[in-house]
């Protein structure tokens, strides 16, 4: 069993996709065993996406994801960091295959509706981040 950390980003939120969503991940037959609808912090934001400080989107890529409140869950199942990157498609939405989440319900790379853990150390760290171990059910 494998966990992932995925959130409703505020775009997809405020266009109302979050039960689409959480629809898609429990039909694939994912159990969602953490969820909480959330603002996130400035400094939250900070942590989140560390690793793109200095780059030329990071200033905006904090201001978008603290605009409005997020879906933050925790996904459990068999393969589930690589699989949900599967679901949910390329980051660049132009990029990504047919039927997945940012191919049908995003444009642009800046507002792209979901995100994923890409990895098992992110997947760790993110669900740090966002719960307490006794938030998350097993
Ligand atoms: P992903 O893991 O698919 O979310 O992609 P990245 O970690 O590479 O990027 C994180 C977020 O930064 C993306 F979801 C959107 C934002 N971003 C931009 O706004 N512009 C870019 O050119 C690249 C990423």
């Amino acid at each position: 069993m494998e966990r992932t950390f995925i959130m409703v980003k505020p775009d997809g939120v405020r266009r109302g996709l979050t039960g689409e969503i959480i629809q898609r991940i429990e039909r694939k037959g994912f159990q969602i065993v953490a969820m909480k609808k959330m603002r996130i912090s400035r400094e939250m934001a900070e942590t989140h996406y560390a690793e793109h400080q200095g780059k030329p989107f990071y200033e905006g890529l904090v201001r978008f994801i603290t605009s409005g409140p997020v879906v933050a869950m925790v996904v459990e199942g068999p393969g589930a960091i690589a699989e949900m990157r599967r679901l949910m498609g390329a980051t660049r939405p132009w990029e990504a295959a047919p039927g997945t989440i940012r191919a049908d319900f995003a444009i642009t790379v800046d507002e792209n509706v979901i995100h994923g853990s890409d990895g098992p150390e992110s997947a760790a760290r993110e669900i740090g981040l966002f719960f307490k171990p006794e938030e998350i059910l097993s």
